[in-house]
């Protein structure tokens, strides 16, 4: 049984090699984000010089414990490079599901302003069909939160307000709830999406597509770099 978090860590620490002294980074969120802060870290502790948007709290509380320069929007419209994780890649397409750690919205904000967006998973996230391993996340307003779930319903999907362990609704560092929607395998992601964000009350769900650079899978064998249209390389 290959350790995943080993698989994770080898994925991000390949990411750190596309980052160039003088860029503005989007750091992303999850587990196998935290290994590309940790590594981003270490070099920037030899001299590298960066300046890094994060796109949750839990990030930025890393990043700066660990010395990592931080910015914002205010100081920076356009980023150079995102590295995130991601719950789900679709082969070929290399569309994503994201979210399931709750900060999709941040995530997609930095995913569309930044001139290149690499994920960084291990082979367990590769799928032939989004939606096959989980829920899509959907951010909604916590007002009228019922209705939205009844509307996404109409979609053919069950929602599922996200709580926390301790029995709480989740709330986003935006404020929002999260409902889990299970769709089963999504055969038009581009057609989910629109009709989802059509619906009043949602803030953003977890569908990213075609919005991937590269996404680089880090497996037993390896560490590969997936292009889209299926070009890999190593
Ligand atoms: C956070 O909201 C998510 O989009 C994460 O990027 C995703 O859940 C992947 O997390 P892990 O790297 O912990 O699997």
């Amino acid at each position: 049984m290959a350790d995943r978090d080993e698989l994770k860590r080898a994925a991000a620490e390949r990411a750190v090699e596309f980052v160039e002294s003088g860029m503005v980074l989007g750091l992303g969120t999850g587990s196998t984000a935290a290994f590309f802060v940790e590594a981003l870290a270490a070099r920037v502790g030899q001299g590298l010089s960066v300046i890094a948007i994060p796109t949750s709290e839990r990030t930025a509380a890393q990043a700066h414990r660990l010395g990592i320069p931080l910015a914002s929007f205010a100081e920076h419209r356009q980023i150079d490079l995102a590295i995130d994780g991601a719950d789900e890649v679709q082969r070929i397409s290399l569309d994503l599901i994201k979210g399931r750690g709750g900060a999709l919205l941040r995530e997609k904000i930095v995913a569309a302003a930044s001139r290149r967006f690499i994920v960084i998973v291990d082979d367990d996230k590769l799928v032939d069909r989004l939606g096959t391993t989980g829920p899509l996340p959907v951010e909604v307003a916590q007002f009228g939160w019922q209705a939205t779930a009844d509307a996404l319903e109409r979609l053919d999907c069950r929602p599922e307000l996200r709580r926390t362990g301790a029995g709480q609704s989740f709330l986003t560092d935006g404020g929002n709830f999260i409902l889990d929607c299970r769709f089963g395998s999504i055969e038009n992601p581009v057609e989910t999406e629109r009709r989802i964000n059509a619906i009043v009350g949602v803030v953003e769900n977890g569908l990213f597509v075609g919005r991937s650079s590269a996404v680089i899978v880090a497996s037993e064998d390896g560490v590969e770099i997936l292009t889209s249209g299926g070009t890999v390389s190593r």
